[in-house]
């Protein structure tokens, strides 16, 4: 018993018809049962120099466009997806597997950075700095800086490219998405959507937003041109090998948000309620395939034995199944391999020494679909898999005796992404703050569901980029210094 319509109702609602969906070679299937939801037709290599013609033409238009009317038209992308929030959070659910609140969260997220693009749009502040010289003045201006590629992972199919393209646009900047080859039509329903806010506006240039389906090559297209000059990619570290030194090759600037292998502190006076619901939903929500994920609890040993058993129990009672039930709370992982993957990472710990709780596959699940209990593993230390991110709804529990100890194993993995502590005791609040190396840093919160507000985004393989809100727009813009002699 599903609380959704059928799939085809769903894809029809978001405006997808039968001549879109098929007749092409790229399968999509749905994480639910594995049902072939569409055959897309992919976006030739050798049409990539047309799409980036196209958007260097709009770009031309809409530099010129004042950036509070480019707002509007933000503004109109925001009001299309409240109309549209139950019908594209339906498709996330059926394309990516997310439960039904966490399809619709993500609509929301698309809706709230719109809405910080929008106030943006009239705040895209330059400074005034002091000349030494008599009869000058010096300022710092902001422009357009060009066609915006936008890579996106399947996890967060549309929240991704909204926190991008939202900037982006308020920028001066046309976007050509690129999104997961698991998830193209929760893409195609982004331009749909977007496609009703242009017209509403009535005068943005053709190509300033643009999708394109396929594989790595249209990335790789999209990496080595100079008339890209930013490249947003969201993925696995191993992508971003391959992305970032492609731009930096022709001096292009990238955003990299690549893998996370994120950590809680439990210090002795945490106030373990609050701690086991927020370890709770870090680490299995989304079935554990965030970037902001808890991966890696480190639990001072004088409550560890306590804290996971509570959590071992509280583990015990999660619906796993079907993602579109309102009573599910954890969905499937994305396919098959992914969960080969877990079963791996699982052996690899037991060898090291851990102790598994959960992680077998889940019963009473649709057929066709890869449903896991998510799994708690108490580990003598942080060995080599511990430090790798699993995409998967692995949690590894190791003990501290002393703080120092507990920030050392937090930093000691070459992911820099989000990180809390939970502690009643401000000092060692503080000491975590100042010393966590990631680009996230909480305090009796979990690692996972950063507010848009924020600038999003990690250190060392994570790849230091930081897209979303704060100053993160600073980063779609091309910066001058402008000193005028008036003398
Ligand atoms: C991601 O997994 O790619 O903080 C991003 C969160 C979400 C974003 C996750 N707002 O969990």
């Amino acid at each position: 018993m599903t609380d959704l319509p059928a799939a085809a109702a769903i894809l029809t609602a978001c405006g997808l018809d039968a001549s879109l969906l098929t007749g092409g070679s790229l399968a999509v299937h749905s994480p639910i049962d594995g049902s072939e939801l569409a055959r897309l037709t992919e976006t030739p290599a050798a049409a990539m120099p047309a799409v980036i013609a196209r958007a260097q033409s709009a770009f031309a238009v809409w530099r010129h466009v004042p950036a509070p009317r480019r707002g509007e038209l933000v503004r109109l992308l925001g009001e299309e997806l409240r109309a549209a929030k139950a019908d594209l959070g339906a498709l996330v659910t059926l394309e990516a597997g997310k439960i039904l609140s966490e399809g619709l969260g993500e609509v929301q997220e698309m809706i709230d950075i719109c809405d910080f693009a929008v106030g943006l749009s009239r705040q895209l502040y330059g400074l005034t700095i002091a000349s030494e010289r008599p009869g000058h003045v010096m300022r710092e201006t902001w422009h357009p800086l060009g066609p915006c590629a936008v890579i996106t992972a399947f996890n967060f199919p549309v929240a991704v490219w909204s926190w991008n393209a939202a900037l982006a646009l308020v920028c001066g900047d046309p976007v050509i998405w690129k999104p997961s080859e698991k998830t193209p039509l929760t893409a195609l329903a982004c331009m749909k959507i977007f496609e009703r806010a242009a017209a509403r506006f009535g005068d943005a240039p053709e190509g300033l937003a643009q999708l394109v389906i396929g594989g790595a090559d249209l990335g790789a297209a999209l990496s080595a041109s100079p008339d890209v000059p930013l490249v947003s990619a969201t993925g696995s570290t191993r992508m971003g090998r391959i992305v970032g030194p492609e731009v930096a090759k022709r001096f292009g600037k990238s955003i990299l948000e690549l893998g996370g292998n994120n950590a809680m502190i439990v210090a002795p006076s945490a106030d373990l309620d609050m701690a086991v619901r927020a370890i709770v939903f870090s680490a299995v929500g989304t079935a554990g395939q965030r970037c902001t994920s808890l991966r890696r609890l480190i639990v001072h040993h004088s409550v560890k034995d306590q804290l996971v058993e509570r959590l071992i129990r509280a583990y015990a009672t999660l619906p796993v199944g079907d993602p579109r039930a309102a009573t599910t709370l954890v969905g499937p992982l994305i396919d098959a391999g992914s969960l080969a993957r877990m079963q791996t990472a699982l052996e690899r710990a037991r060898a090291d020494g851990g102790l598994v709780h959960g992680g077998r596959t889940a019963s009473g699940a649709p057929q066709g679909g890869a449903y896991v209990e998510p799994a708690i593993v108490e580990m003598p230390g942080q060995t080599a898999v511990v430090r790798e991110e699993t995409f998967a709804p692995i949690l590894y529990a190791m003990g501290y005796e002393t703080l120092d100890e507990a920030i050392a194993l937090q930093n000691d993995v070459p992911q820099g992404l989000s990180s809390c502590i939970f502690t009643l005791n401000l000092r060692e609040a503080e000491e975590f703050l100042q010393r966590s190396d990631c680009g996230i840093a909480n305090v009796n919160i979990g690692p996972s569901g950063a507010e848009i507000g924020g600038a999003f985004g990690g250190e060392k393989e994570t790849g230091g980029g930081r897209e979303s809100g704060s100053d993160a727009w600073k980063a779609y813009m091309r910066r001058a210094t402008n000193t005028v002699n008036y003398s």
